[in-house]
């Protein structure tokens, strides 16, 4: 397998393992993610997260060499089956992470975009540079880049395939924050920032969120005021009003 699922104490982590093609992603191994967010979503994970293996690169992208040549009826399916693996990845009930400790390029940043955060080495260097070649992003790229840094900046790195370093991403909002150290360990400390809340409460606060992108504003207050109340339902946010009252710590149980 071109990628390895393991568990770092309460997390899932995917390591990308091509190294030698700086993590590329292959037709191949985009049909090993699918099985492993599959495995993800059905396991008691707080949190995923995404790294790439060796010192070089989170995913360099699509894997160029097996595009060459491709009918066209193969290079849209192709197309369509990276969307339908990432949207897995973007509706897993727990939150994921890229952990992005190099290059992220092409599908790599596409694969990035569709975590719920990303957080990113200082040498970490990210672009869309599909138009070099002649193409456009396929996994995602052109709808959830805008969504993430704004139309105006997602035009700009699609349209001349510019190279962005870490602290340019971090500034864009690209990436939540840049890490020191080692990466996974700095994964970890940022998912326990959110891990130990109620899982199905942060999946309606992502719900309303994402949401708020695709709606008129009235239309996501109504949204958030539904979502608000199906929180308000739950055991959990009986347990975190009594804990707040009894001044205790809150014992979630993602009911
Ligand atoms: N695909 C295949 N092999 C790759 C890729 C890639 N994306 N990137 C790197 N490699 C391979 C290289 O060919 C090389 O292999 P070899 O040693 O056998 O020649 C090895 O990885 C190391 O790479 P480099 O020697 O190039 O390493 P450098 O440190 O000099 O450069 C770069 C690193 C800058 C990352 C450079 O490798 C590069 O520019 N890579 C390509 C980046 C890119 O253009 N990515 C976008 C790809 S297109 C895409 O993602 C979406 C397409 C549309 C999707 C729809 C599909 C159906």
């Amino acid at each position: 397998m071109a990628i390895e699922l393991t568990r770092v104490e309460e997390f899932a982590l995917i390591t990308l393992n091509r190294p030698e093609a700086l993590n590329a992603l292959s037709f191949a191994l985009i049909a090993d993610l699918g099985r492993a967010f599959d495995e993800v979503a059905g396991s008691d994970a707080r949190a995923l997260l995404i790294t790439g293996a060796g010192t070089k690169a989170f995913c360099a992208g699509a894997d160029i060499k097996e595009l060459i040549g491709r009918p066209l009826t193969a290079q849209k399916q192709g197309a369509e089956m990276g969307q339908a693996v990432f949207a897995k990845l973007d509706k897993l009930p727990m939150p994921s992470v890229a952990i992005i400790n190099g290059y992220a390029f092409g599908g790599g940043l596409e694969l990035a975009l569709a975590c719920t955060f990303r957080i990113a080495t200082k040498n970490a260097k990210m672009g869309l540079p599909e138009i070099k070649l002649g193409l456009i992003p396929g996994y995602g790229g052109t709808q959830r880049l805008p969504r993430v840094i704004g139309e105006a900046r997602a035009l700009e790195m699609i349209m001349t395939g510019r190279t962005v370093d870490a602290e340019e991403a971090a500034r864009s909002g690209l990436v939540n924050r840049l890490i020191d150290g080692e990466a996974v360990a700095q994964g970890v400390a940022f998912a326990r920032e959110f891990s130990g809340y109620s899982l199905p409460v942060l999946g309606f606060a992502r719900e309303a969120v994402k949401r708020a992108l695709d709606n008129p504003v009235h239309e996501g207050l109504r949204i958030e005021a539904d979502l608000s109340t199906l929180a308000f339902q739950t055991a959990d946010a009986a347990e975190g009003m009594d804990a707040f009252s009894n001044k205790r710590k809150p014992q979630f149980k993602d009911k």
